[in-house]
């Protein structure tokens, strides 16, 4: 229909042979990603395609809301390109806008609900957006006024959209006015379809641009790899916006399959356990955290969870003890996953035996992709030992947005990204993850970057230095540690625990990155070459 391709600078695309190649095997195929949504809406108008809280939002009415909202912004002036903060808690306010986005090409940047100033305004920054859409409170944090400061301070930045605290108000009521657009293609596959946080080893959030083609690809295999049916009843409760929720499978799976998706603030026992009795939940991604609280529970035998057929944990490392559990206790197959927003997903297969369910983190998803375990000189190891693992594929990006630095440093020549992971293969492919060299703390799944914390401690009056590493935690896997030195003269009673996680606070990090423990130390240990020595950190 005469679309030119889009041009979207600080993108690195896939050389030219390699998309033909992936589109020629059928890994990318001519589809964008609201098409598979109408296909369901008109397969089963009628069916239930959301549930939150009283809410059942059916699969026409989800259609024509999309429709709608995409018509308010596209009156608002959004196009073809654009980027725009989507920052919402799991409500299905988040799945009508990112889809109203996608219908008009634009390009949705995923932030958690959990993030605060700092984490807003740099999105904003760096992608030039020219919208941003929140609730008007969460968690305590006045979101409102944050939506008013930013639009104050960026020009560019257009529109704000604030919605209330549970989602809808007259923000949403004023863009579902409108008469609904035609769904068509305003966009082109090959487009960048979306912006998503990477886990981070840097001073802020780096952002993973994925086009329709990656991003359908992975949901397409996933579907099928998870069990996801027309009868799928999928709880989502971890962050919506995390890629375990949006493509692993995901609602984009659950959707795209014609099942139902059921939307909870957060995933504890209390939360979601009376959810899966009541809507007979058969799918649920989770990570370890949460699956160790729901074992713990002792509600687990108050309420029917018989239902439940796949517990897809995924995120982090998980207890060879608690994934024996899961069988006897929970009544589910845990199919653990290891993924990442860059691109690659590794599933266990659902026919697994319980030595590999309980053991491994699965096998690449895609037949695309291709793996890499290479020692210190970049040789490849044989099965079964440890290695470096790297990644390139039909769902793997080749460049963070706007991030050439970051870039050379993040992928080979080639193309390959480097993962950070240490994992070991086994003969069959299976991997197991096994450790990390990036310098990156893994809070029970959620990434924090030490240099994001320490680049804000260095701020504070009372901090001549820093250093933020991640220690081991039962039921996280780690917790974030800061050991700092102070400043000359400065009042040790102004360096508190508290003291710095106010500070941090006032400053706008998100909370999950707030040091949990703080100790004040004379120097910081050293490696030979005069580094400071985080692994004697983590381990003292
Ligand atoms: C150990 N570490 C793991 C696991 C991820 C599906 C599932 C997870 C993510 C995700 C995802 C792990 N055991 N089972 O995007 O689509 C660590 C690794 C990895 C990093 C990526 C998905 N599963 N990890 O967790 O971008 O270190 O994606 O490189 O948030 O999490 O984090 P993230």
């Amino acid at each position: 229909m005469g679309l030119a391709p889009l041009v979207l600078d600080g993108f690195t695309p896939y050389p030219q042979d390699v998309a033909e190649r992936y589109r020629r095997e059928g890994h990318w195929i001519d589809q964008i990603l609201p098409e598979p949504l109408f296909a369901s809406v008109a397969r089963h108008p009628e069916k239930t395609a959301i549930i939150a809280g009283d809410a059942r939002i059916g699969y026409a009415e989800l259609g024509d809301r999309v429709l709608r909202v995409a018509a308010g912004l596209q009156r608002l002036g959004i196009r073809r390109g654009d980027r725009v903060v989507v920052h919402l808690p799991n409500i299905p306010d988040f799945i009508v806008f990112v889809y109203a986005f996608w219908e008009l090409g634009a390009v949705p940047v995923f932030s958690p609900a959990a993030h605060r100033r700092t984490e807003i305004e740099h999105f904003v920054e760096v992608t030039e957006a020219r919208a941003y859409v929140t609730v008007a409170t969460h968690d305590g944090a006045d979101l409102a006024a944050l939506a008013a400061e930013l639009k104050g301070a960026w020009p560019g930045l257009e529109h704000t959209i604030v919605l209330d605290p549970a989602g809808g108000g007259t923000a949403l009521d004023a863009l579902l006015a409108h008469e609904p657009i035609a769904h068509e293609r305003r966009s082109l596959p090959q487009d960048v379809a979306l912006l998503q946080m990477s886990g981070g080893t840097t001073g802020h959030p780096k952002l993973i641009p994925h086009t329709h083609e990656t991003y359908t690809h992975s949901v397409r295999v996933s579907i099928p790899l998870c069990g996801i049916t027309d009868a799928s009843v999928q709880l989502i409760s971890v962050p919506i916006c995390h890629s375990m929720s949006v493509r692993s499978p995901g609602f984009l799976g659950v959707l795209n399959a014609g099942g139902t998706a059921v939307l909870a603030a957060d995933g504890s026992p209390d939360t979601v356990f009376p959810l899966i009795q009541e809507h007979r939940v058969t799918q649920a991604s989770i990570v370890p955290p949460l699956l160790l609280a729901w074992l713990n529970s002792s509600l687990k035998d108050r309420y029917d969870l018989s239902s439940l057929e796949t517990l897809h944990v995924g995120g982090a490392k998980l207890s060879a003890e608690a994934a024996r559990r899961v069988r006897p206790e929970l009544g589910a197959f845990l199919q653990q996953g290891f993924g990442m927003a860059e691109g690659l997903v590794n599933y266990v297969r659902l026919d697994a035996d319980e030595a590999t369910a309980v053991r491994s983190q699965g096998l690449p998803s895609s037949p695309g992709d291709e793996l890499l375990v290479l020692d210190d000189e970049g040789r490849e190891v044989p099965p079964g030992t440890p290695g470096h693992l790297l990644a390139r594929g039909p769902a793997t990006i080749r460049g963070y947005y706007r991030a050439p630095g970051l870039n050379a440093i993040s992928f080979t020549e080639d193309g390959f990204y480097r993962t950070g992971d240490i994992v070991e293969r086994d003969e069959r492919g299976y991997l197991t993850v096994v450790g990390r060299s990036k310098d990156q703390i893994n809070r029970g799944g959620e990434k924090v970057s030490p240099e994001e914390v320490e680049n804000l401690v260095l701020g504070h009056e009372g901090v001549h230095d820093v250093s933020v590493v991640g220690i081991a935690d039962r039921v996280l896997g780690e917790r974030v540690k800061a050991y700092v030195i102070l400043r000359e003269g400065a009042d040790p009673a102004v360096v508190t625990l508290g003291a710095i996680r106010r500070f941090l606070r006032e400053r706008g990090l998100a909370s999950y990155k707030l040091p949990d423990v703080l100790e004040v130390v004379a120097e910081f240990p050293r490696t030979a070459v005069g580094k400071v020595s985080k692994r004697a950190q983590r381990a003292s």
